[in-house]
């Protein structure tokens, strides 16, 4: 058993994975239409990362005998303005995740909870590479500029993404 209190945040973290997923499904949809697919490729593949890492929450708190609530999610938006907001969407996105998984192992030290301050260490790592990975992409984006976004989307099947590691 762990605390009710860190029951209660990573069931909150699992509807935060599933709409990360949801929302680069959504971004990598948007691309696919606008005719970019090494882009829609990246996020797809991110899409599934998402999913993935909101069933390892799942399995986590089932292992550890905790209730596991399926969230509702909210639905993400459809359209986006160009490449380069899109993906400093995506960098604001994962920043805001980073300080939830921070927030995690806050209340795992308040609650003394060392076993999933220990588990969650991975999710540590993890934000440190998206959130550079994304760095990356913003900064070959700047370099390309928008007159060169297709060398651009044929350079981001160079980048992979972190389900394509797994
Ligand atoms: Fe951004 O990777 Fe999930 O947590």
């Amino acid at each position: 058993m762990i605390s009710k209190k860190v029951a209660e945040i990573l069931n909150e973290q699992i509807e935060k994975e599933f709409y990360s997923s949801n929302l680069y499904l959504a971004m990598a949809v948007w691309a696919d239409k606008e005719g970019y697919p090494g882009i829609s490729k990246w996020l797809y593949d991110q899409a599934e990362e998402e999913r993935m890492h909101g069933f390892k929450f799942i399995h986590y708190l089932l292992d550890v005998d905790e209730k596991v609530t399926i969230p509702e999610l909210k639905q993400p938006p459809a359209e986006f303005d160009n490449v380069k907001s899109m993906f400093n969407q995506v960098l604001k996105h994962e920043q805001y995740i980073s300080d939830s998984i921070n927030g995690i192992v806050k209340v795992c030290h308040e609650t003394n909870d060392y076993r999933t301050m220990n588990w969650i260490q991975y999710f540590v790592s993890e934000q440190i590479e998206e959130e550079s990975t994304v760095r990356t992409i913003l900064d070959k984006l700047n370099l390309a500029g928008e007159k060169n976004i297709f060398w651009f989307d044929k350079e981001m099947e160079t980048i992979r993404s972190a389900a394509s590691e797994d």
